[in-house]
């Protein structure tokens, strides 16, 4: 249950099934998560939740513009006005951080309202080994489904 989130009755409701990124090897191949993106006139409730992810680690995840047969699966960061810039007043960003068994649940509140460019959720890993970048550091995708 949200607490303190937009309102009472959502215009849409979108379920998201998360699976793991095949770039993310062996430490994530068996994470899994769901989260529920709600829709309102005045912005989006996000609740996220994760199983499988490395234990006691800091993730980050945001809502993505692309799906995840994208390449890099869920493209870039979605946001509000495509022509503006980065960071939580333009983009939906969720910060979390596991427990010892490896699960996780987050949720945000943002006063972003959806638009069709919201494509996907993407949880970054949370430790990006050198070699890996924005583009490949990804851990898990899940499309945000266009049911009603
Ligand atoms: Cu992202």
């Amino acid at each position: 249950m949200i607490t303190g989130g937009c309102a009472d009755d959502p215009e849409v409701s979108r379920h998201v099934d998360l699976q793991p990124i095949e770039a993310a090897g062996e430490s994530h191949a068996d994470a899994r998560g769901s989260a529920v993106v709600r829709s309102f006139a005045r912005g989006t409730d996000v609740e996220l939740e994760v199983e499988g992810l490395l234990e006691s680690e800091a993730y980050v995840a945001h809502i993505h513009n692309q799906p995840c047969q994208h390449d890099p699966p869920g493209g870039d960061h979605w946001k509000r006005d495509p022509d503006a810039g980065e960071g939580a007043d333009n983009e939906i960003h969720l910060n979390f951080h596991t427990f010892a068994d490896g699960t996780a649940q987050s949720s945000t509140h943002s006063g972003l309202e959806a638009h069709e460019d919201m494509k996907s959720i993407v949880v970054h890993l949370a430790t990006v080994p050198d070699d890996l970048d924005m583009k490949t550091d990804r851990a898990l995708c899940g499309d945000v489904g266009g049911d009603r």
